[in-house]
């Protein structure tokens, strides 16, 4: 028989060989219990982000565009479930996520608590938000634990469209009338430093990083994903002619050096305290509850279908 000691060194030796761990191999309490909190954190990240582009839909300037959004509201929604599907497979209950979330006790990206108050907020969402969203996730699809990097493939595919939509909506934005273009330089204004506290905590106030690091759940440190997105997104603003609302922003021959982030402003928002998380959890309930009668139905569709297969004759 095994002892500990000796699967936790087939364990590493797997995650440093850069091999998957599955749901069924051995793992130590620490790697599940930082899967469950990191997967039960984002999955509520993407039906909570549902919520600033929706209030959208109905008001699209064109035909056109709200085909594009409500194709990427649903994505988003469709990531929500391969997450809980991903959370599940380490046993925890989607139920019980649920219920946290909708007590006000699960945290999910402080993103989305922020308002959309003009069409070129959907634009700024796509090329700012999903753009982050790409660079903190395209690393997680090499994630050691299979069923998240496996759902990740599919996550990234979809955002790069969701990243392109934005942007070239933003160009529209930023090309057309000067009412326009103040309207793209004023979202700009307002997402910016949300979308690089997106990232998480610097990497001296980051509990989690070195550890998640050594497991291969996480490949990159947070300030070194924000640091990519700085990089890859300034010349983008530039090609649109907008500018990035920081005037410490400069060159240093290899990275944009951006200035202070207010980590006060970004823990009051993670802590429950920020523009809209009332409103986002108490839509979210709301729509949770309108939605008993398809759960019900599905759970009795699913229940009549198992009777039949096992009274079926052999
Ligand atoms: N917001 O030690 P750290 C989308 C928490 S949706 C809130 O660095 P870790 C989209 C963190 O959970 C996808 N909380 O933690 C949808 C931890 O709390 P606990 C959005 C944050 O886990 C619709 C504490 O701070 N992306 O793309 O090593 C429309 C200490 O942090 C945040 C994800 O969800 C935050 N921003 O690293 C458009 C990414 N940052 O658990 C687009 C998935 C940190 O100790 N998550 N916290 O109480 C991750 O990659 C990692 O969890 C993080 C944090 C990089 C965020």
């Amino acid at each position: 028989m095994h002892a500990v000691a000796s699967y936790e060194q087939e364990f590493q030796a797997q995650v440093d060989a850069d091999g998957r761990i599955e749901p069924r191999d051995w793992m130590p309490d620490g790697y599940r219990k930082t899967l469950v909190r990191q997967i039960a954190q984002h999955a509520p990240s993407e039906i909570i982000g549902m919520q600033p582009e929706a209030n959208w839909v109905t008001r699209a300037p064109s035909l056109r565009r709200k085909s594009i959004l409500v194709a990427k509201v649903q994505d988003e929604a469709g990531h929500g479930l391969y997450l809980y599907s991903a959370a599940e497979t380490l046993g925890v209950d989607r139920e019980e996520l649920l219920d946290l979330l909708h007590q006000g006790k699960q945290k999910y990206s402080t993103i989305f608590n922020y308002p959309t108050t003009s069409w070129a907020d959907v634009a700024a969402i796509g090329w700012l938000v999903d753009g982050a969203a790409i660079m903190n996730q395209v690393p997680l699809t090499r994630c050691s634990y299979g069923p998240y990097a496996r759902a990740m493939i599919r996550v990234c595919k979809e955002e790069s469209f969701h990243q392109r939509q934005g942007f070239e909506a933003m160009s529209v934005l930023a090309n057309g009338t000067p009412a326009q273009r103040s309207m793209a330089q004023d979202a700009l204004d307002r997402w910016w430093w949300p979308a690089l506290m997106m990232f998480g905590p610097s990497d001296t106030d980051s509990p989690n990083s070195a550890q998640s690091m050594a497991w291969g759940i996480k490949r990159f440190s947070n300030d070194e994903l924000r640091q990519r997105f700085v990089d890859a997104t300034v010349p983008q603003a530039e090609h649109l002619g907008l500018v990035v609302p920081d005037p410490d922003l400069s060159w240093d021959g290899e990275h944009y050096r951006y200035g202070a982030i207010d980590w006060a402003e970004f823990f009051q928002v993670m802590k429950g305290d920020g523009p809209c998380n009332r409103e986002r959890i108490a839509n979210r309930v709301t729509a949770h509850d309108e939605g008993a009668w398809v759960r019900e139905a599905a759970a009795a569709y699913a229940a009549k279908h198992t009777v039949r297969t096992v009274g079926a004759p052999a």
